[in-house]
C-alpha cells in the first residue's frame, strides 16, 4: 500500500472541550502524520460548500450550523493507506455504533457532534484537501 493523504477536521464539539490534542494523539498513534494543520472558524459559505454533497439531506441545515458554532482544526494526514486507516480510527458516524477504542466511541457527543471528519475515498480526499489548503501549506 502506497503512502496516501487524507483530509481531517476536528469539529467544534472537540475544540469546545479542548480535546484536540487527545484526538491528534489517536491519529499519530495509528501511524498518521499531520502534514498540514490550521485552526479556523468556518464561514457559512465554506461549510455549505464543503458539505454540498449532503445539501438535500434533512440534517443539512443543522450540520452547517453545528460546523460554524465554533472553531475547527483542518488537517492533512499522511500515511500508508491513510484514508481507510483514518476512517478506522474515527469509528462509525453514530458514536452508539462506533467500535470501542475509536475516537467517536470515546469522544463524540452525538451522531452530529461526532468530533471528527475524515474523507471517505482517495478522490474525495484530494478534492477536500484542495478546498482548504494550498500545495505550499502541506509539508510532508
Ligand atoms: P464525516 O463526513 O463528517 O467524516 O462523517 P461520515 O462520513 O461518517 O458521515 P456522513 O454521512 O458523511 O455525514 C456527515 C456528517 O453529518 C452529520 N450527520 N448528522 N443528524 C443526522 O442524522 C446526521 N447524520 C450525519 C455528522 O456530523 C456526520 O459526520
Ligand atoms: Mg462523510
Amino acid at each position: 500500500m502506497a503512502v496516501q493523504r487524507t483530509f481531517s477536521i476536528i469539529k467544534p464539539d472537540a475544540t469546545r472541550r479542548n480535546i484536540t490534542g487527545k484526538i491528534i494523539d489517536r491519529l499519530e498513534s495509528a501511524g498518521l502524520r499531520v502534514v498540514a494543520q490550521k485552526r479556523v472558524h468556518l464561514t457559512k459559505e465554506q461549510a455549505e460548500g464543503f458539505y454540498a454533497v449532503h445539501k438535500e439531506r434533512p440534517f443539512f441545515g443543522e450540520l452547517v450550523s453545528f460546523m460554524i458554532s465554533g472553531p475547527v482544526v483542518l488537517q492533512v494526514l499522511e500515511g500508508e493507506d491513510a484514508v481507510a486507516k483514518n476512517r478506522e480510527v474515527m469509528g462509525a458516524t453514530n458514536p452508539k455504533d462506533a467500535a470501542p477504542g475509536t475516537i467517536r466511541a470515546d469522544f463524540a457527543e452525538s451522531i452530529e457532534a461526532n468530533s471528527v471528519h475524515g474523507s471517505d475515498a482517495p478522490e474525495t480526499a484530494a478534492e477536500e484537501i484542495k478546498f482548504f489548503f494550498k500545495d505550499e501549506e502541506i509539508v510532508g
